[in-house]
């Protein structure tokens, strides 16, 4: 069975609906993120001993991770995320895309089926107009906000099988009401929590805001609930603890079209020019965040 390794955000799913609803047939399905997709990989190849295909979606690859993906016989990587050069071996189609809304609209393209392209670039661009794209977007967080752990990539590939088998129509499915009316009053007492921890820095040019924010709580609507106020670097802080200690989850956005790409690199992260992450191993405090942006924009 060849496999999807795939981001597990709304972007992520529908590429994963996308290659199902094209191709036809089951595929192993890992939901991950960008800062565990190396190990994502090296678990798909010891599941596979690297004798299938692997479509890997939505996640920006480094030395390391290509190097590992490269035990695979053949590899379709399709993304949207901004690359560094790197070299990349011939068993690997590269397909990256870094103008495209989506991840989804590069998959899209690769296999001829667009029929979640528009709702995945609603999400992805925090531009969400019609009623399909706010229930995906909701469902997708309301499962990884209320599924007990082990459900979450059961549940997450779930919904993306019935969206490759019913099309986007599946978001409307009645057994999705409660889980996104439990999903909403979360989400309103976590929006008011992150907003009450706004601190606002000004580092010459530069205006920059910190929030903390709850593990499981979305960033954009944080975002769009933020009073319009030129910050130019906004700084999404997001602590949690697991068996190794302490990580800390960083999402940059703007509200003046700067540029927050460098301050994700600057702690090792990625992303888009407008929207970007990093995850860090231990605590972070404000006083060094500030310092490594001041730092980063010299
Ligand atoms: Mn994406």
């Amino acid at each position: 069975m060849p496999y999807i390794i795939t981001h597990h955000d709304a972007d992520g799913v529908l590429c994963a609906a996308t290659l199902m609803k094209a191709y036809r047939k089951k595929f192993w399905v890992y939901f991950t993120s960008p800062n565990r997709l190396l190990s994502a990989i090296c678990n798909a190849v010891l599941d596979s001993n690297g004798n299938d295909e692997l479509y890997i979606c939505d996640i920006c690859g480094n030395r390391k991770s290509i190097y590992c993906a490269g035990a695979f016989d053949r590899v379709v990587w399709l993304d949207h995320h901004v690359w560094e050069k790197l070299q990349v071996p011939e068993s690997i189609e590269l397909v990256v895309d870094e103008n495209a809304a989506s991840a989804t609209g590069v998959v899209g393209k690769y296999t001829g089926v667009n029929d979640f392209v528009q709702i995945a670039d609603e999400i992805d661009t925090n531009a969400v107009v019609t009623e399909t794209a706010d229930r995906m977007r909701s469902i997708t967080f309301a499962i990884k906000m209320l599924s007990q752990k082990p459900d979450v990539y059961r549940n997450l590939y779930g919904l993306a099988e019935g969206l490759a088998n019913k099309g986007p129509g599946f978001v409307y499915s009645p057994a999705f009401d409660e889980m996104i009316a439990k999903y909403n009053i979360l989400l309103t007492a976590g929006v008011n929590d992150a907003l009450a921890t706004k601190k606002v820095f000004d580092l010459g040019n530069l205006r920059v805001a910190t929030l903390k924010i709850g593990e499981n709580i979305p960033v954009a609507p944080v975002f769009n609930q933020i009073a319009p106020d030129a910050l130019d670097i906004i700084v999404f802080v997001a602590e949690r603890t697991d068996g190794t200690g302490t990580i800390t989850k960083l999402e940059f956005r703007t509200q003046t079209e700067h540029d927050v790409l460098s301050a994700a690199k600057a702690f090792g992260g990625g992303g888009h020019a407008y929207a970007s992450g990093a995850t860090v191993y231990g605590k972070l405090d404000e006083d060094t965040i500030i310092e490594k942006i001041r730092k980063a924009y010299g």
